[in-house]
């Protein structure tokens, strides 16, 4: 069993990328299980095997605790990680070859809290990656574009785990708009270029020092350009994934 993390910022597309990504591996004949752990959804574009919101309810955490909407959910991440046995047990029980995690909607409730990582240790002790989502039309920007490199490197950092970038959403942007990016994330000069170019005063030292000490900490990676609407991308998707947990073999035999 293969056990893949979406993550990203809210919005970024997680939800729907395990739904189209989970589809297209079923059609491949490939045998798959959606995991929710967001307990703070209230519609989901799949059914999930496991579904976190079994475990822990934020409208009864707010009314029971008096919590705002995120301190209910702080709390519920927190109670998740106490459930980690029976949710890594109905995971088992499901005994297919790649279970596919959609996370919190809010990233920093799974990345940046100690609740995460050690959800993602505990939560069964098979091979795992990350898969990291840039959202594309906020990533047209170089100055956006390179605080999310900053934002992947922190997951990395927290996790320790296998990485794979997506370019999400990518049937929004131009084809030329999307290339662009994907190369920004493939050629220090090209990143470089688009920062002299579109960005002047702080914003412009800033993000060419943070994409310096990226480079110098070896931490690029090529982004892959995935739309979870059109389904462009998954094969080359697919083919990351199958490198990193499985040396490039297929989940199911
Ligand atoms: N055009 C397009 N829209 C997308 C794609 N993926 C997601 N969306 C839309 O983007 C919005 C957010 O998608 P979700 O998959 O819910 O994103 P998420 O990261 O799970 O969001 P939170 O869990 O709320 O943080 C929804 O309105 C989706 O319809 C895509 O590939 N293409
Ligand atoms: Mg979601």
């Amino acid at each position: 069993m293969f056990i893949v993390f979406i993550i990203g910022t809210a919005g970024s597309g997680k939800s729907w990328l395990t739904a189209a990504f989970g589809k297209w591996l079923q059609m491949s004949k490939q045998d798959v299980a959606t995991i929710n752990l967001d307990p703070g959804v209230s519609d989901l574009p799949y059914s999930p095997e496991v579904d976190v919101r079994d475990y822990v309810d934020i409208a009864d955490l707010m009314e029971r605790y008096h919590l705002g909407p995120n301190g209910a959910l702080v709390m519920a991440a927190d109670l998740v990680a106490d459930q980690i046995e029976e949710i890594t047990k109905e995971i088992e029980e499901l005994q297919t070859d790649i279970v596919l995690v959609d996370t919190s909607g809010q990233m920093e409730l799974f990345a940046f809290r100690a609740s995460g990582p050690y959800i993602a240790n505990e939560l069964t002790k098979e091979p795992k990656a990350i898969v990291y989502l840039y959202d594309a039309v906020f990533s047209v920007n170089p100055l956006n574009y390179v605080s999310n490199l900053f934002l992947s490197s922190a997951v990395l950092n927290r996790f320790m785990l296998p990485q794979v970038h997506l370019l999400s959403k990518c049937d929004l942007l131009p084809k030329e708009e999307v290339d662009r990016i994907v190369d920004w994330s493939a050629s220090k000069t090209a990143l470089s270029a688009a920062i002299d170019q579109k960005l002047d005063g702080t914003e412009r030292l800033l993000s060419r020092n943070m994409m310096l000490a990226i480079y110098k900490l070896g931490l690029q990676s090529p982004l892959i350009p995935v739309s979870a609407k059109t389904n462009d991308g998954m094969i080359n998707f697919n083919v990351a994934i199958e490198r990193v947990l499985a040396e490039g073999d297929k989940y199911t035999f």
